[in-house]
C-alpha cells in the first residue's frame, strides 16, 4: 500500500504555526522546534502552505519566486533542515504549488508588463479593451472585475483572485516549462509531493468565460506530471472544489498518470444559499450531509483515492461550524474527529484542530487582516448591507477565522510568540490550548493521536466496506465499516440533546473499540446517548 492511504497528514499555515525571534510571524525554526510534538500526534506528512517570497497580498499564494524562502519564514537552509528533521521523524513535506497565477511582483510579471515585445509577454493573460472597457465582466473570487488595466500597453491582464495575482497563461509552451522546472528542483530537495492550489483553473478559456476544466486542463495536468513529478516517488494532490465521485477518475486514476487523489470539498458547500456566496449563510442539512459523506464512500470508483478533511486555512473551524464551541467545544470536536477518521480515505488535520480549536469573532474590522475579509467588508458596505449582517457572515466564514495563533499554553500569546503576533491570539486560549491536552488522556489530542494509531492497526479503516445506518435520523450519524468477516459500527449523536436508540441487533456485549465518553460497555439493542456522545463498536 501506498504510504499515503495510511497515513495522516497535518497542514501547516506557518504565519500562524509557532514563532520562534520573537517578530510576531511564525517561521521554519519554529516548525522544526515541534517536530517532536508532531512526531508524537503520529502524523506522517505536513502539507506546508507557501513558504515562498511572496509581498503577502494573499499571505504566501502571490508567489514572487517559486525558489526563494521568504525571509519572514527564515532562509533555503531552515527549509532544507526542515525536510531533513521532519524525514528523520518519517514526515514528508508536501509543498503548496501556487501555479494558477503568481505575484505582480514575480519577474516573469516584471518582464511581461514592461513591453508587448517582451518574450515574456504571453506568460499571462493580456487582453485589448472592447468599447473601452473591460473585455468581459468576468468577476474575481474575492470580489471586482477580474480584469486589470495597464496604462503602459493599454491592454488589461486577467487576475481570478487579487489584482496581485495575475493568471499564469497556461498556453504557453515556456512558462509550463519553466513551471515543470521549478517542480522539479523542489523534488530534488527530498521533498514528499504537492497540494496543488486551485488547479482545476489552469484550462481556462477567459475569453468564453470558461474558468474550471477547461478543454485543456488534463492535457497540462498529464504534461505536467510526464515533465515533473511523475519521475519521483510523490504524492500529489489537487484543490478541486468541483470534484465529485462521478468525476474523480479523471483528475486520480492512477493509471492515468494525472494526481495521486482528491480532496472531497462538496460537504462544505452546504450551509451557505445554493447557487449564491459562501457568505449567504444557510442552516447546514444534516440529513444532506450524511448522503454526501455516504456518495462518496461508496461511489467512489475503486482505483481512485480520497483525502478527507473538515477545515482549512479558507474555512471556518469546524467544531464552531458542525459542532458546539461552548458548552459542548470537546465532545463535539472529538465526534467530529472520530466521524471522519473512521472513513475510507486519507484524513487531512488543519493546525489547531486536534485541541478544539474554536472560530475567533472580531468585533472591529480593524482585527481583520485576511484580504478577502476586507474586501467583502467594503463591497457589502457600498452594496448596502447592514454592518451587522456583513460581521454576521465574517463571523461565520471569514478565513481569519483558521489563522489565529497555534494556542501553545495558557499564556497570553499562548506560547506562539514572545512578541506581538500578526494577528490576535484567540482569548480562549486559556483553556484550549496543547499543554492541557498533553497532560490530560481524555482531552480532545488524544482521541486525534488514538485514531492514528487505530489507523495504523486495522486495514478495516483503510479498506473495509462503508454502509450508512439509519440515513434518515434528525441526530445520529452512524455507518459500519467491514472487511473480512468483521464489522465495525459508528455510532454518533450529532446534536446537542439527548438521544435512544434501538439497533435491531439483540447483541449486548459488543467490543468498545473507542468512545469520547470513556464508557467501555453499550447495549446495542438500547443506547442512549448524551449530547456529542460518539462510540466505534466491533459488532
Ligand atoms: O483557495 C481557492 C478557493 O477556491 C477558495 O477557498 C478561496 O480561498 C476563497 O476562500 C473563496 O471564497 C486557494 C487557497 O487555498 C487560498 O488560500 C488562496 O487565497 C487562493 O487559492 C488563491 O491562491
Ligand atoms: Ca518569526
Amino acid at each position: 500500500m501506498t504510504w499515503w492511504k495510511k497515513a495522516v497528514i497535518y497542514q501547516i499555515y506557518p504565519r500562524s504555526f509557532q514563532d520562534s525571534n520573537g517578530d510576531g510571524i511564525g517561521d521554519i525554526p519554529g516548525i522544526i522546534s515541534r517536530l517532536d510534538y508532531l512526531q508524537h500526534l503520529g502524523i506522517r506528512a505536513i502539507w506546508l502552505c507557501p513558504v515562498y517570497a511572496s509581498p503577502n497580498d494573499d499571505n504566501g499564494y502571490d508567489v514572487s519566486n517559486y525558489l526563494a524562502i521568504h525571509p519572514d519564514f527564515g532562509t533555503m537552509d531552515d527549509m532544507d533542515r526542515l525536510i531533513k528533521e521532519a524525514r528523520k521523524r518519517d514526515i514528508r513535506i508536501i509543498m503548496d504549488l501556487v501555479v494558477n497565477h503568481s505575484s505582480d511582483e514575480h519577474q516573469w510579471f516584471i518582464e511581461s508588463k514592461s513591453s508587448s515585445d517582451s518574450p515574456y509577454r504571453d506568460y499571462y493573460v493580456w487582453r485589448d479593451p472592447v468599447d473601452g472597457k473591460e473585455p468581459n465582466d468576468l468577476q474575481s473570487f474575492f470580489g471586482g472585475s477580474a480584469w486589470e488595466f495597464d496604462e503602459d500597453s493599454g491592454q488589461y491582464y486577467l487576475h481570478l483572485f487579487s489584482k496581485k495575482q495575475p493568471d499564469l497563461n497556461w498556453e504557453n509552451k515556456d512558462m509550463r516549462m519553466d513551471t515543470y522546472d521549478m517542480i522539479k528542483t523542489w523534488l530534488d530537495k527530498g521533498i514528499g509531493g504537492f497540494r496543488l492550489d486551485v488547479i482545476d483553473l489552469i484550462g481556462k478559456k477567459p475569453d468564453e468565460k470558461i474558468l474550471g476544466n477547461g478543454p485543456k486542463m488534463f492535457d497540462y495536468i498529464e504534461e505536467m506530471n510526464r515533465e515533473s513529478f511523475g519521475q519521483y516517488d510523490a504524492m500529489t494532490v489537487g484543490e478541486i472544489w468541483g470534484a465529485r465521485p462521478e468525476n474523480a477518475a479523471d483528475y486520480a486514476d492512477p493509471n492515468k498518470d494525472r494526481f495521486s487523489k482528491v480532496l472531497m470539498f462538496e460537504h462544505l458547500t452546504l450551509d451557505e444559499e445554493p447557487g449564491k456566496a459562501k457568505w449567504d449563510l444557510a442552516e447546514l442539512d444534516f440529513i444532506q450531509l450524511k448522503k454526501v459523506f455516504n456518495h462518496w464512500q461508496t461511489n467512489m470508483p475503486e482505483v481512485v483515492w480520497t483525502g478527507l478533511f473538515w477545515n482549512n486555512h479558507d474555512t471556518p473551524r469546524i467544531v464552531s461550524r458542525f459542532g458546539n464551541d461552548g458548552e459542548y467545544r470537546e465532545e463535539s470536536a472529538k465526534m467530529l474527529a472520530i466521524l471522519l477518521h473512521m472513513m475510507k480515505g486519507t484524513p487531512y488535520i488543519y493546525q489547531g484542530e486536534e485541541i478544539g480549536m474554536t472560530n475567533h469573532p472580531i468585533s472591529d474590522i480593524s482585527q481583520a487582516r485576511d484580504i478577502e475579509t476586507l474586501n467583502l467588508y467594503h463591497e457589502r458596505l457600498n452594496q448596502g448591507y447592514s454592518k451587522e449582517d456583513i460581521f454576521r457572515s465574517i463571523h461565520a466564514k471569514g478565513r481569519d477565522n483558521a489563522r489565529t495563533p497555534m494556542q501553545w499554553e495558557a499564556s497570553e500569546q499562548g506560547g506562539f510568540t514572545t512578541g506581538s503576533p500578526w494577528i490576535d491570539v484567540n482569548e480562549n486560549v486559556t483553556q484550549v490550548n496543547v499543554e492541557s491536552n498533553l497532560d490530560d488522556p481524555s482531552s480532545v489530542f488524544h482521541t486525534y493521536r488514538k485514531l492514528i494509531q487505530l489507523r495504523n492497526e486495522h486495514l478495516i479503516i483503510t479498506e473495509g466496506d462503508f454502509e450508512l445506518v439509519m440515513g434518515d435520523h434528525p441526530q445520529i450519524f452512524a455507518y459500519e465499516r467491514s472487511y473480512e468477516g468483521q464489522t465495525w459500527l459508528v455510532v454518533a449523536n450529532f446534536s446537542d440533546t439527548v438521544c435512544e436508540v434501538n439497533f435491531s441487533e439483540n447483541k449486548a456485549a459488543s467490543k468498545v473499540i473507542l468512545s469520547n465518553t470513556g464508557k467501555t460497555d453499550y447495549d446495542l439493542s438500547h443506547v442512549r446517548l448524551e449530547p456529542y456522545e460518539t462510540f466505534v463498536v466491533e459488532k
